[in-house]
């Protein structure tokens, strides 16, 4: 009997700045590649992708060394998503399990807070591929500027992260609404906590996997 490979799974990281996303990445990285014996078996990206053309500009961006209108940066961060879309793609279908620090949820949550409607923060990133499970490491915004406290970049603020984690709840209401899986991680815990709570979710999840890739908001 011809064996068919399965297509890899597809997770999202979300949370505020501070929450761990990048070190909880790392860590279900390097436990996706134990439990299946193979280096290549997962990937991990990052958005802001900030390696490319259109990532240089959001990177100046970010630093405060250049403005841009919202409407702008917006369409930036999308554009600088389907950069990717075609990688993300092909990695999937050959089997790779695609890990990806923040996606369109925050690009949706920030604009929100600046205003904008939600349909109107979707739109540029519909037809990306779209995640199998979303992980938000939720943190309280205080707790989250307490660990070393906020940078310099834009947005690393008390106050905007407060707004953004109410634009966060608003995605999330809206997303479990369209069919997405998204799952809340009590972000305040200790790492390892942190992490058997994010390797539970995605065995659940990873059970659910079947079928092509969805097109996300499509
Ligand atoms: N950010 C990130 C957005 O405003 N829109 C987006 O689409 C994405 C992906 O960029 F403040 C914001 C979130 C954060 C900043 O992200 C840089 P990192 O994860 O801190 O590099
Ligand atoms: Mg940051």
């Amino acid at each position: 009997m011809a064996s068919q490979q399965k297509r890899g799974m597809f997770i999202v990281f979300e949370g505020l700045d501070r929450s761990g996303k990048s070190t909880q990445v790392e860590l279900l990285r390097q436990e996706l590649i134990r439990e299946s014996g193979s280096d290549t078996s997962t990937v991990t990206m990052k958005f802001p992708d900030r390696t490319t053309p259109i990532g240089q500009i959001i990177d100046s961006y970010l630093q405060q060394q250049t403005s841009l209108d919202d409407q702008a940066i917006h369409l930036l961060f999308s554009a600088n998503r389907w950069e990717d879309a075609s990688d993300i793609m092909s990695h999937l279908e050959s089997g790779v399990t695609v890990i990806v620090d923040r996606y369109a949820f925050s690009g949706v949550a920030f604009s929100l807070q600046k205003g904008f409607s939600y349909e109107w923060c979707q739109s540029p990133d519909r037809g990306l591929p779209a995640p199998d499970l979303i992980l938000f490491l939720d943190i309280n915004p205080e707790v989250a500027g307490s660990r070393g406290g906020y940078g310099d970049e834009r947005y690393e603020q008390k106050k905007v992260q407060k707004s953004v984690l109410e634009a966060f709840s608003c995605v999330k209401n809206e997303v479990i609404k369209e069919g997405y899986k998204w799952v809340d991680i009590d972000a305040s815990q200790g790492v390892n906590q942190v992490k058997d709570a994010v390797l539970k979710a995605v065995r659940e999840a990873a059970s659910q996997v079947n079928g092509p890739v969805r097109q996300l908001w499509a």
